[in-house]
């Protein structure tokens, strides 16, 4: 199966194979019941992910396995989809204009192309491996024209995503015990947003989740972050404007120790990676967690706004220099059109980015997986891609039959 197919029929519903009419009345239901009320809805409705009732339910009234991970798959799609539409528009409009101008593969489509990307914000490193990659995979395959390479360039984001990968996207969180997540990063990049985003998602996995209000320096910050535990339903651990970020640590740590917590998320305030009393501070902060806590904390979260391009980048290696971060939470990626900021950020980091923000809202905070990034970032023209070799392929099948038909007479 190709590489676009996969993707396609991972992240969207079989709907589009639908009839019209069938599509249309399941559509009308389904916003009636369940699909956000929105202007946009009409639009976007082939795309909406399949719905648990038109799952199989086993005898216990349990969905399948499969099931679940198709719907989840799906869910996972249409919100990079989203998420990823400022991107995508640009990506793909760039894309389609230099297929269509250069149409032979040659230096100067390469040379044209390795300027696109690097506007794009993946990193002039990242462009440089990616492009050499395309080259010689052009070569191999003997590939001449630019419009057979489409799915080649795709299929090396998501490749060039995973080398030397350990899985390590994945959360350390253990199922026993206390863990402890620290999130920092400098003024207005989303951390306590973020905050209230993941103990909105480790709440709805059944773990008990507690915050502690480390940011006492700017002043409306404990209030921010309790409206956040209230909105999501979890305890916040705060003490005075003014006081020792460690010491609120400290106290929190022990609260959540004795209420049998199992993750306790801890706010920082926003600060500069190149004023040193403040990252003094903040390592203050992560011994004082290490001594309460054995291995913690588990998590050290950079967040960065993506909206800030290569700023974000130049701030990623100043933070990992001074403090030892585990993964990156990439926000407001909804609100670039230069996504591949991603991907320079793994390349030229080697620091896995773990969740990425596409909204403000409550579930816009996405596990990273360069699968459904490279979907939000390519859908419509993978779709369009699919659409168009199963077009060929069904003409195929019918000029077969005609043949047939045709030799058949002839005997
Ligand atoms: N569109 C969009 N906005 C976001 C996202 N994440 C955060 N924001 C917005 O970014 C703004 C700043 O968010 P905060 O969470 O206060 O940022 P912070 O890093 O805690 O800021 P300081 O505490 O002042 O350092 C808010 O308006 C958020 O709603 C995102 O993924 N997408
Ligand atoms: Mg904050």
């Amino acid at each position: 199966m190709s590489f676009f197919k996969r993707l396609k029929d991972k992240f969207t519903t079989s709907a589009e194979n639908q009839k019209p009419d069938e599509l249309e009345q399941e559509q009308q239901s389904e916003l009636d019941v369940d699909q956000p009320q929105s202007s946009e809805a009409p639009k976007e409705k082939t795309k909406q992910p399949k719905k648990l009732k038109e799952a199989d339910f086993d005898d216990d009234g349990l969905i399948s396995i499969e099931d679940f991970e198709e719907i989840e798959a799906q869910q996972l799609g249409a919100k990079f989809r989203a998420g990823l539409e400022k991107s995508r528009e640009n990506f793909q409009e760039q894309l389609n204009n230099l297929i269509a101008r250069y149409r032979k593969v040659d230096e100067d489509f390469f040379e044209a192309l390795e300027e696109m990307l690097i506007t794009a914000d993946v990193g002039f490193n990242t462009v440089m491996e990616l492009v050499e990659e395309l080259r010689t995979e052009a070569q191999r395959r003997n590939i001449s024209e630019t419009e057979d390479l489409r799915e080649v360039i795709v299929e090396k984001i998501v490749e060039i995503y995973h080398q030397d990968d350990e899985h390590s996207e994945i959360m350390n969180i253990e199922n026993e015990g206390l863990n402890v997540i620290l999130m920092v990063g400098v003024n207005g990049v989303g951390k306590t947003t973020t905050i209230g985003k993941l103990a909105h998602r480790y709440q709805a996995e059944g773990k008990k989740v507690m915050l502690a209000a480390g940011d006492t320096f700017r002043a409306g910050a404990i209030e921010q972050l309790k409206i956040w535990g209230e909105r999501v339903g979890v305890e916040v651990m705060s003490q005075k404007e003014g006081s020792d970020p460690a010491a609120v640590m400290y106290d929190a740590i022990n609260a959540a120790k004795s209420k049998g917590v199992d993750i306790l998320i801890c706010d920082t305030a926003g600060r500069l990676q190149n004023k040193s009393n403040l990252m003094n501070e903040l390592e203050k902060v992560k011994r004082v967690i290490g001594r309460a806590v054995p291995e913690a904390p588990h998590e050290v979260l950079l967040c960065l706004d993506a909206t800030t391009g290569q700023n974000a980048l130049s701030q990623a290696k100043s933070f990992k220099e001074v403090t030892n971060v585990t993964g990156i939470v990439l926000t407001k990626l909804d609100g670039t059109a230069k996504g591949g900021i991603v991907l320079a950020i793994r390349n030229e980091l080697k620091i896995p980015v773990k969740y990425v923000g596409l909204g403000e809202k409550l579930d816009d905070l996405q596990p990273f997986n360069p699968e459904s990034y490279v979907y939000g970032l390519f859908a419509d023209m993978i779709e369009q891609n699919v659409d168009d070799s199963n077009a060929a392929d069904d003409h195929t099948d019918s000029t077969d039959v005609q043949n047939e038909g045709h030799t058949d007479d002839t005997k």
